[in-house]
């Protein structure tokens, strides 16, 4: 882990029917459950197409303020304890544990999202040790994200190997929401070309891939979607990202 704290905005994708059979308790208490990816870009969340997880990592559903329920992993989870986020600091309850397996292919409600429902998938290359172990995807401008997505759509023994359904991933497409002129307005989708890369797994040109995304996002993106289409990003990120806490679609995380 670095020196430096990272600050990440948790994003609230709140799950739907058909819950999953280890939510079934939990949703059955009338509370409120929401998977709680961390993103260093809120203003990309129109373009959400799916979320992350790990199917072999461990996941807690966590008792949270005001009787809502984050899904995460224990050490993210303890952290939060210590940020207001628990009903008693320091103190962090477990009301039921799982792997990601268990929630795959779970229906989320994603805040800002132009996709009514997006689907929880599996991702390789989760960290299980950063943020909360959960990702949302944006695979216009993330390149891990796209890596990942093309994967699931041509590899169909992947598919078949985590139980992930056609229609969990099939029909969602890239939705261009960030311009860069002269660039793309599909950031990532152009970096995973012009590096030529092949998978979730080539880590080295990924990484590449999405640092130049992340500074030309930044730097140059323009944002052609929702209420700021035509603001810079670099003006409107903060605002974005206040008001996804102000109206308790997100909370602020740091680590
Ligand atoms: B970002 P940093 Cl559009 N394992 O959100 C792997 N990746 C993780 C993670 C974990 N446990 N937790 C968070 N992340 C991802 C959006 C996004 C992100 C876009 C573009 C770039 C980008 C949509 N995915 O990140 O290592 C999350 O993906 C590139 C910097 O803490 C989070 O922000 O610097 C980012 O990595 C945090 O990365």
């Amino acid at each position: 882990e670095g020196v430096l704290p990272q600050n990440y905005t948790l994003i609230k994708l709140q799950v739907q029917e058909p819950i999953p059979e280890v939510l079934k308790p939990i949703h059955a208490q009338g509370k409120k459950i929401y998977l709680v990816p961390g993103t260093l870009r809120p203003e990309t969340m129109y373009g959400q197409t799916n979320c992350w997880i790990h199917p072999e990592h461990t996941y807690g559903a966590y008792q949270m303020i005001n009787d809502e329920v984050f899904i995460c992993t224990e050490r993210s989870a303890r952290n939060m304890a210590y940020q207001k986020l628990t009903p008693e600091k320091g103190q962090y309850e477990c009301l039921a544990t799982f792997t990601g397996a268990q929630i795959m292919g779970a229906a989320l409600k994603a805040p800002l999202a132009i996709n009514k429902t997006v689907y929880v998938l599996p991702m390789m290359s989760i960290d299980e040790n950063k943020g909360t172990g959960v990702v949302t995807s944006v695979p216009s401008d993330a390149p891990d994200d796209y890596a990942a997505l093309v994967d699931l759509k041509n590899k169909q023994p992947m598919r078949v190997k985590f139980g992930v359904k056609d229609e969990w991933v099939m029909p969602f497409e890239v939705i261009p929401i960030i311009d860069i002129p002269g660039y793309s307005n599909q950031s990532a989708v152009k970096a995973y070309q012009d590096l030529n890369i092949k998978s979730q797994n080539d880590r080295v040109l990924l990484d590449q891939a999405k640092d130049i995304c992340y500074l030309k996002g930044f730097n140059d993106g323009v944002l052609i979607v929702g209420p700021y289409a035509g603001k810079k990003v670099s003006e409107v990120k903060k605002q974005i990202k206040e008001e996804l806490i102000q109206s308790g679609q997100a909370v602020e995380y740091s680590e």
